[in-house]
């Protein structure tokens, strides 16, 4: 009796661990070609405003590269989170990341102010980061694992300040910047820097703090001294609150505002609305630039999301072909050191930015534009 039961017992026991050898052989083959990658985006908070269209240009290029890769090709598990606009946060969200998740490479975080604290956090793990948005000074230093596809300050503000020049004839501006933030401050060294070099004259300097809402005292003072331009370093808010300011206390158009990266969202015109218009800034990305695959991905993002992208959309989705042709260089597991490897090796690559390879110390290297904003939108200056 008893030798009659134990068969069958051990009949279903060895089916049973056939059964999970199949299922567990089965799911590591599903997961062998998926490449893990968080996104650490600024959905809440002051930088919301890029946040979103960064998450929006990211998830376009992660599903039609999901759709192109078929069932043989490596995959992409996106885990898209808040950073909320804070270091705080940044560093909750890579932490999370990389001892939970991961994740095999980082895309993010928004904010210069948060990457300066969660990059160092990747490079001492030896997880590879690609800031799609941090144009401050210093970020790309923190080391090798750390990489930005954003243009910097110092290579846009040179010559946004030249063009202003020589297209507007500007001489002497007043300065407002943002004294508390890593992205403001660089902004306004890079100003300060191409302004002198340029020889133009400052004839004073304004700051003010993230979340200042009343800009009337700098700009009462600006008003008074009757520069050709004001130059600003400020995020958007802050900037849609100095632009409609300016304009209300009866600074005129003939005056230029000239601002830097954090002006580069559409928030600022709908914010600012018509007192936006002729406001000059440098970007890295124009939607009217006219490579191929500027235009395709101008029209399905449009399609997709019901609005144009802008240049932190197109950044973004970028930002995730260019850590995808990395991850394709490198096999399963696709360990994140062999990611960093391969990232160094980007050369030439076709992107909506324009054909994209890394400087040496792992920096954007390609040419800025100059825009204006010309009936409620940011184009190229004097088209
Ligand atoms: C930075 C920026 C912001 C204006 C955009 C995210 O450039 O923080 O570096």
């Amino acid at each position: 009796m008893q030798r009659s039961n134990t068969y069958p017992t051990m009949a279903i026991i060895a089916a049973g661990f056939l059964l999970l050898t199949v299922m567990c052989g089965a799911s590591a083959w599903a997961g062998k070609n998926q490449v893990k990658i968080g996104f650490a985006l600024s959905m809440t908070g002051g930088a919301a405003s890029y946040g979103s269209t960064q998450k929006n240009g990211a998830q376009l290029a992660v599903d039609e590269i999901n759709a192109a890769a078929g069932s043989e090709g490596i995959k992409i598990l996106a885990f898209f989170d808040d950073d909320a606009s804070t270091p705080q946060q940044g560093i909750n969200v890579f932490k999370k990341f990389i001892n939970s998740d991961g994740v095999s490479a980082i895309i993010g975080p928004t904010l210069s102010d948060t990457a300066q604290v969660t990059d160092r956090i990747a490079q001492e793990q030896s997880v590879p980061v690609l800031g799609v948005s941090n144009t401050a000074k210093g970020i790309t230093e923190i080391g090798n694992f750390i990489f930005r596809d954003s243009l910097t300050e110092a290579v846009v503000v040179p010559n946004t300040i030249r063009m202003a020049k020589e297209k507007l004839g500007i001489r002497k501006v007043a300065v407002m910047y943002g004294n508390d933030g890593a992205f403001t401050k660089a902004g306004y060294e890079a100003f300060k820097k191409a302004l002198t070099d340029e020889g133009i004259t400052i004839l004073s300097e304004q700051t003010f703090a993230k979340g200042d809402r009343d800009f009337s005292p700098q700009l009462a003072q600006i008003k008074s001294q009757s520069p050709d331009a004001i130059v600003v370093s400020a995020l958007v808010e802050e900037a849609s609150g100095i632009v409609s300011q300016a304009r209300q206390l009866g600074i005129p158009q003939s005056v230029h505002i000239i601002g830097g990266n954090g002006f580069n969202s559409p928030s600022l015109i709908k914010n600012a609305g018509d007192s936006a218009e002729g406001v000059i800034v440098g970007a890295a990305w124009n939607a009217t630039a006219s490579n191929p695959l500027n235009k395709k991905f101008v029209d399905a993002y449009t399609a997709r999301f019901g609005s144009p992208p802008d240049q932190f959309a197109a950044q973004a989705y970028a930002g995730v072909q260019i850590v995808y042709a990395a991850v394709k260089k490198t096999e399963p597991p696709f360990k994140p050191s062999s990611i960093r490897d391969a990232l160094t090796t980007v050369k030439d690559m076709d992107t909506v930015l324009g054909k994209f390879s890394f400087t040496p110390e792992r920096d954007a290297d390609y040419q800025p534009v100059f825009q204006q904003v010309k009936n409620g939108r940011f184009v190229i200056f004097g088209e």
